[in-house]
């Protein structure tokens, strides 16, 4: 076993959160490819450093205009306000790969100590977030992993493998054990999508999903119109395609919302990562049976205690270091600067009205 545990999460969203058999997974990037810069720091840390107040935190997810990304984010602005420091939205608006590099470099100018990112592209981001670290200032992955030569933290929604798996077994399970299906994904060079296909590929690869035939891998860009059209073409060109698992909460809601409209309601097995709030409809509507996530406010919330321990120099990213934050309790950090929140939750028609997100 990998020595990244599974902290206790007491947050009440994850009170029914499912046990999938979570495989920890401390590399759960691609390698960076030609991408320089400071190394993963393993200096000592100082557990009883006391915790700055007015540190400067700024986040950058992937996009601002995905509720999800919102949710994430306002996790954040809530710790950072409970370790009264200064708290930052910036974004583009597209979650294309370079999309997040101008972002950067205006945060380094304006000396932020702290920047927090969901990157759109593992490397792309990689010059800029180095240039950070050199002025002093600590980078924090979070949702979506930069390389790991150019940040000094990575927040994983839950571990990769545990991701990967539970977005086949559901698949399997809903279409009854055997058919064609497809993925409609984020945006082709999305780290935190292309490293959870990369699970679920290895997991039909397995005898027991030997019915399941994964024929293409299309990418709605986490657009919504686009991925709409997307989920359209899907079933124009595979009139044989019994489920679309989209691994992304804009490209699960756009295809959701184009079945529920179509002749394939009922038919067609819509499955993936979405928020309750936006696939309730979907759900009561018969459209959508299954489908899971984690709570996006509880990311940000941790990435915001962890941006703080880091700039006061509590942890520094070596493997084993722990440190609290605030309600959801104490983490302690795994291989490669890997935290993971928790186990994620299956949403379905019995416990979505539990949740509001
Ligand atoms: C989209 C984004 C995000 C991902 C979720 C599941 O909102 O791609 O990065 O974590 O889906």
């Amino acid at each position: 076993m990998s020595p990244l545990s599974l902290p206790r999460v007491a947050s009440l969203a994850f009170a029914v959160a499912l046990a999938v058999g979570v495989t920890a997974c401390g590399g759960t990037t691609k390698e960076s490819t030609g991408s320089s810069g400071p190394p993963t720091t393993t200096a000592a840390a100082n557990p009883n450093a006391p915790l700055k107040t007015g540190l400067k935190v700024a986040f950058l997810p992937k996009q601002l205009n995905n509720p999800y990304s919102d949710i994430e984010a306002g996790g954040g602005r809530v710790a950072v306000g409970e370790l009264r420091g200064e708290f930052k939205l910036v974004g583009p608006n597209d979650a294309s790969a370079s999309s997040q590099v101008s972002y950067v470099n205006t945060l380094i100018q304006q000396q932020q100590d702290v920047i927090g990112i969901a990157a759109n592209d593992p490397n792309a981001v990689c010059p800029s977030l180095n240039q950070a670290r050199a002025a002093g200032i600590k980078v924090v992955a979070f949702d979506s992993d930069a390389a790991k030569n150019c940040r000094d933290l990575f927040v994983n929604q839950a571990t990769t493998a545990g991701i990967g798996q539970i977005l086949v077994s559901m698949t399997r399970e809903l279409v009854g054990g055997s058919g064609d299906i497809a993925i409609l994904s984020a945006t082709p060079n999305a780290t935190n999508q292309n490293s959870w296909i990369e699970v679920a590929k290895a997991e039909l690869a397995k005898p027991e999903n030997s019915g399941l035939k994964l024929v293409t891998t299309v990418y709605g860009n986490d657009d919504d119109q686009k991925s709409f059209q997307e989920a359209q073409g899907l079933l124009q060109s595979y009139p044989n395609l019994k489920a679309i698992v989209a691994p992304t909460t804009v490209g699960i809601a756009a295809t959701a919302r184009y079945v529920s409209g179509s002749a394939y309601k009922g038919k067609v097995v819509v499955t993936g990562l979405g928020t309750p709030n936006q696939m309730r409809q979907f759900v009561k509507d018969g459209t959508v049976q299954r489908f899971a996530l984690w709570n996006p406010a509880d990311i940000g919330y941790l990435a915001g205690y962890a941006s703080v321990a880091l700039a006061s120099g509590r942890i520094t990213g070596a493997e084993g270091q722990k440190f609290a934050a605030g309600k959801l309790g104490e983490y302690t950090i795994g291989r490669d600067g890997e935290i993971v929140l928790g186990p994620p939750t299956v949403f379905t028609a019995q416990n979505i009205d539990q949740f509001n997100f």
